[in-house]
């Protein structure tokens, strides 16, 4: 569920009865909470409030979290598609929870890829293909492939919770919760190394094929807030100073809108990257920067046309 309020995104998560929405410290005018509170003795209010820049504070039930001392030092900007965190991880076994922000226009990107443990199959990724989010398990067993949520890229901030208990595993997108059940043949139980890459991967050659993003690009845009299994907010740039990874910066950067309706010529459709934007001519027959190249058929039609008056 998300309720727009003057400018401020109020996500709210519940485990039981869903009864009232704060905004800031105080409360929609037409809430009446003693009418709440007689209907319902057994109220349990979680909220989450988040600004759409990512500058929001989590408050309330077992989602409360202490911040990083400094702003902003939990959020980081992936710029070029080649850059990666390493985020020291804990192999969560048979429970495990994921919590993260993000903010893109990408279609296609590796967010994230756990480290191998030696001598294991296992892994855990999350990945952008074709604009839809993906999460992808392999428990030792086959690898599975699952839909977290469609048509992501659409440069809002969404809010995403991945919790697994065995085989259960549940999303959350935007306050949306569907459950999927992961199938058996392995031993329930996540295991994997030591780190978890966030933003691509340290080697794209060891991508496990059904990461459909494997080949294109690493993950382009905004990601905050990232919490592992309950803990902290992860200081994302922080650890972006410390591993000295180029083309990531601190902070939630604005997405970029560089297209204008003369950027492409000739029907080439125009697509925004972080780097200015390109020119995409597959469909028209014209090729070049800007679509404005005559393409290899209209000079073959051209010198046919030549030698033949
Ligand atoms: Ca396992």
């Amino acid at each position: 569920m998300k309720t727009i309020f003057e400018d401020v995104v109020v996500e709210v998560y519940f485990v039981d009865v869903l009864k009232a929405i704060m905004v800031g410290n105080s409360l929609p005018k037409d809430l009446d909470l003693i009418d709440l509170a007689q209907s319902d003795s057994k109220t349990q209010i979680f909220v989450i409030v988040g600004s759409q820049n990512g500058e929001g504070t989590g408050t309330g039930g077992r989602t409360t979290t202490r911040r990083p001392p400094l702003p902003n030092a939990g959020s980081v900007t992936f710029t070029d598609g080649e850059s990666f965190l390493r985020v020291p991880y804990s192999s969560p076994g048979r429970r495990g929870r994921i919590e993260f922000y993000f903010k893109t226009i990408q279609r296609h990107g590796v967010m994230m890829v756990t480290s191998p443990a030696s001598g294991r199959s296992d892994f855990f990724a999350v990945e952008i293909s074709d604009g839809d989010l993906y999460a992808l398990y392999n428990l030792g067993g086959q690898t599975q492939r699952l839909l977290i949520a469609g048509q992501v890229n659409d440069g809002q901030a969404h809010h995403v919770i991945i919790e697994r208990d065995g085989r259960t595993v549940t999303f959350t997108m935007d306050g949306d919760r569907h459950t999927e059940r992961l199938s058996s043949g392995d031993d329930g139980s996540l295991d994997v190394g030591s780190t978890l890459y966030v933003g691509g991967t340290s080697d794209q050659e060891q991508l496990p094929w059904l990461l459909w993003s494997r080949k294109r690009d690493y993950y382009r845009g905004c990601l905050w807030d990232l919490r592992l299994d309950g803990g902290n907010i992860v200081e994302l740039a922080q650890l972006r100073l410390d591993q000295g990874m180029y083309f990531i910066t601190s902070g939630c950067a604005d997405m970029p809108v560089d297209c204008t309706v003369t950027s492409c010529l000739n029907d080439g459709v125009c697509r925004e990257r972080w780097t200015g934007h390109r020119c995409y001519c597959a469909l028209t027959a014209y090729t070049g920067r800007r679509c404005i190249t005559g393409s290899l058929f209209t000079v073959l039609l051209f010198i046919y046309y030549i030698s033949t008056v």
